[in-house]
Formats: structure tokens, C-alpha cells, sequence
């Protein structure tokens, strides 16, 4: 098999500055107080002390260039640079009552007007496990839900809740370290190997979102990958993977339950995916002084086949159903399991990737764990071949233009997908 080539040797720690992020790009220049990333057009938005991050992109209808309002790199009133980060933000003015403006969205719907009634369909995996009867309708109500809702909740999904309550252990502890801990991870580079980072993934400007990050890649688990990923907490390597090796296992047997949907032998899904990529998403949403204003994580679609999402109990995820936004409810001990542009693609578009967006709330922290799925990088993406027919709905793409495509567009919900529809 390929080797991905999107992990690249880690920088020597002599070759390391004290304070530079082990894969910040060549676009960066240093001085001793400040960093500047070096771009036209783009405003640099300080995230650290001593460092700044250029910001240009923005979501559909959603995100506005933060270039017209003028206040990049300026101080918050009382000396506080509120472009930090959300967490370092809070530190330094805990008595925040108002949103500075940055963070101050266009919504088509107000996060807290979505529609509480209907909720995704909760499938009992057990099911698959179960008689040739109780395993066919399982199969059944994961294609139905992938038809109906593109979302769904597994319960009974073989994960023991100590895996998932250390995994959160270990993020909380991560995001409790100071900023310049955090910051040695930082990076521009959509497609490298691990990125701390504060609002949406794009290094070009938008609007502000209520949220800080840290992704890295799982599986396949490459050689070296493991001295890039965390060292602090001290656990958070172990943790990290034994979590994403159960999720991976979890995310096949859900890919051979809708392969066997689609009618495609019950391999369909994992075979198409190579050696694959799992990227971790561990998003951080601290509480919020005016939560109706602004968005955890932009109305968006995942780029992947299948994402397995948990949280720490505390509710933000809305979904777009029937074109209204759904809230999703916490159910303890279960994970939510969406359809990404990959399979719908694959599906050649029976199953749709659905549009959906993080909250935040005034009181609580919210922490979420998504984890995607999707072919190895060099895989060309199209309808499976026995779904294939003359009018095929979408072009052909390797994955990695894809994943790029996706994450540098500067309008988000499903508009990477509409620029591949024929
Ligand atoms: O925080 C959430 O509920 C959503 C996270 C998400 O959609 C993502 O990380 O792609
Ligand atoms: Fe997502």
C-alpha cells in the first residue's frame, strides 16, 4: 500500500524555536514580540501573546470579512486582545458580558429559535450483531436514516464508556494548558498532520467563532505520527489512540451496514477507503456572553465518509432538516454518526451530507469529539461503480484536491460539493 504523503518528518527539536509551532509554514516572519504572517489583503488577527494569524474566508451568508471593520489587532477597550483564542479570552476578562463585535454573526436562524421537537433516529447497534431478521432491519433503518436525515445516534455501539470519558479527560486537560503549550501544535496548513487553533479551520479572514481546536490524524497511524501529537497531558497519546482505533472499528461496521444498504457487498465501503484517513476534530466551545450572536462552528458539511461525534454532555449540535435548524439532543453513552460529501458522492447522491453547526451556550463549556473518515488521500472520488450510471451527478476529484478545495473555500456549507455536481 501508498504511504500518505501528507505526514511529513517532524522538525528537529534543534531546528525548533522555543515558541515556533512545529509546523508553521515558511510564510511566517519572526520578531521577538510579534509574528506576521505575510500576506496582502489579509488582516492579521493576533491568537497569542507574540503571535498573529492572518484571517481572510468566510461561511454562506454567515461569515463576513472581519477586513471591513477595522479593528483587527486593537485591544478590547480594557487591554485585552480578544483574538487569542476563546479560552484565553475568558482568562483575561472572566466578567465579559458583551460580544466584542468580531464574533458578532449574520444567522439566517437564531441558534436558539431551532425547532426542539423532532430529533434524529437513535439505532440499536446490537441489532447488527443480532438474527439474519433483527440484522437486515437494522440495516434497514441506517439506510432510512442516511436517506431521511444524513444523521443518526448509535446506542449499543461496543465502545465502553471509560474510553470515552478518559478521551475527554485528556482533551479538557489539553485545553487547560496555557496558550503558548497549545500554540507549539499551531498551523495554517489544512492538510498537516496536527493544528491547534482558534474559530473555523481556514487560516483566511472571517468572522470570528466562538470555538478553539485541536485535529490531528488517526488511522492509519503512520510511523512518527505519535511524537507529534501531545505530550501533555502525559497520558494523551495512549488515550488518543486507543480511542481512535475504537471508533475506527465502530465507523467500519457502520460503513458495512450502509454499504449493504446501497446493495453493495458489506466491504464496499471500507475496501473504497484504501488505507484511509481518520481526522480527529476535538472542538472547545467555552460558555459565551451573548450566545444568540454567534456560532461555536459555522454551518457546514464534513468532507468525509462517515463522522463519529460525542460530547461532554452539554447540548450545541443543530442539524438543517426539512430547511429548519434541529437541535440535536445528549444522549448519554451513545454517538452521533453523520454522512459526509465522500459518501454521498459515493451514494452518487441517494444519501446527502446535511448541513450542520455548533452552538455555544452562556454557562457551560461544551466539548466535542468529531472524528472523520475518508479515503486515503490520492483516491479519486466518484460514485461507486455499481451506483454509477450515465449521469453520473458529480465530477471526479482526487480526495486531497477535495479536502483542499473544502477547507480553503471562502463560503462553507455544501458549496465545496455544489462545485463538483455535473
Ligand atoms: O461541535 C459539534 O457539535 C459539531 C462539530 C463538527 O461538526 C465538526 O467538528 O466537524
Ligand atoms: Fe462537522
Amino acid at each position: 500500500m501508498q504511504k500518505m504523503s501528507i505526514f511529513r518528518s517532524p522538525t528537529p527539536a534543534s531546528m525548533q524555536s522555543m515558541c515556533m509551532p512545529r509546523s508553521m509554514s515558511a510564510k511566517v516572519a519572526f520578531t521577538n514580540t510579534q509574528v506576521h504572517f505575510l500576506a496582502a489583503n489579509s488582516p492579521s488577527v493576533r491568537v497569542g501573546s507574540g503571535m498573529a494569524l492572518k484571517c481572510s474566508s468566510s461561511d454562506t451568508a454567515q461569515i463576513d470579512s472581519i477586513a471591513s471593520s477595522g479593528e483587527h489587532g486593537r485591544d478590547n477597550g480594557g487591554g485585552i486582545d480578544y483574538r487569542k483564542g476563546v479560552k484565553s479570552l475568558l482568562e483575561s476578562a472572566p466578567h465579559l458580558q458583551k460580544l466584542p463585535s468580531e464574533f458578532v454573526l449574520q444567522l439566517d436562524q437564531s441558534p436558539m429559535d431551532a425547532a426542539g421537537g423532532s430529533d434524529i433516529p437513535t439505532i440499536d447497534l446490537s441489532g447488527l450483531d443480532g438474527s439474519p431478521e433483527r440484522k437486515a432491519s437494522t440495516i434497514k433503518a441506517i439506510g432510512d436514516a442516511c436517506e431521511e436525515w444524513g444523521f443518526f445516534r448509535v446506542k449499543n455501539h461496543g465502545i465502553d464508556d471509560k474510553v470515552i470519558a478518559e478521551m475527554l479527560e485528556v482533551i479538557e486537560e489539553f485545553f487547560g494548558l496555557s496558550l503558548e503549550e497549545k500554540m507549539k501544535y499551531y498551523s495554517e496548513d489544512v492538510l498537516s498532520p496536527i493544528r491547534y487553533g482558534t474559530s473555523l479551520n481556514t487560516p483566511l479572514a472571517h468572522k470570528l467563532h466562538w470555538r478553539d481546536y485541536l485535529r490531528h490524524y488517526g488511522h492509519p497511524f503512520p510511523e512518527n505520527i505519535f511524537q507529534l501529537w501531545p505530550d501533555n497531558p502525559p497520558q494523551y497519546r495512549n488515550v488518543a489512540k486507543a480511542y481512535l482505533v475504537e471508533i475506527w472499528k465502530l465507523t467500519m461496521k457502520l460503513g458495512g451496514a450502509i454499504s449493504q444498504s446501497l446493495g453493495l457487498e458489506e466491504e464496499y465501503f471500507e475496501k473504497s477507503l484504501g488505507e484511509g484517513v481518520q481526522i480527529l476534530a476535538c472542538n472547545y466551545y467555552p460558555p459565551c456572553p451573548e450566545p444568540n450572536k454567534t456560532l461555536g462552528l459555522a454551518a457546514h458539511s464534513d468532507h468525509g465518509g462517515l463522522t463519529i461525534l460525542m460530547e461532554n454532555g452539554v447540548e450545541g449540535l443543530q442539524i438543517k432538516h426539512a430547511g429548519t435548524w434541529v437541535s440535536v439532543h445528549d444522549v448519554p453513552s451513545t454517538f452521533v454518526v453523520n454522512v459526509g460529501d465522500y459518501l454521498e458522492i459515493l451514494s452518487n447522491g441517494k444519501y446527502k451530507s446535511i448541513e450542520h453547526r455548533a452552538t455555544v451556550n452562556q454557562h457551560k463549556t461544551r466539548i466535542s469529539v468529531a472524528v472523520g473518515h475518508g479515503p486515503e488521500m490520492s483516491t479519486i472520488v466518484k460514485p461507486a461503480t455499481p451506483l454509477a450510471k450515465e449521469t453520473d451527478q458529480y465530477r471526479a476529484v482526487t480526495y486531497k484536491d477535495y479536502v483542499k478545495l473544502q477547507q480553503s473555500i471562502t463560503s462553507r456549507g455544501k458549496n465545496a460539493l455544489e462545485k463538483l455536481k455535473i
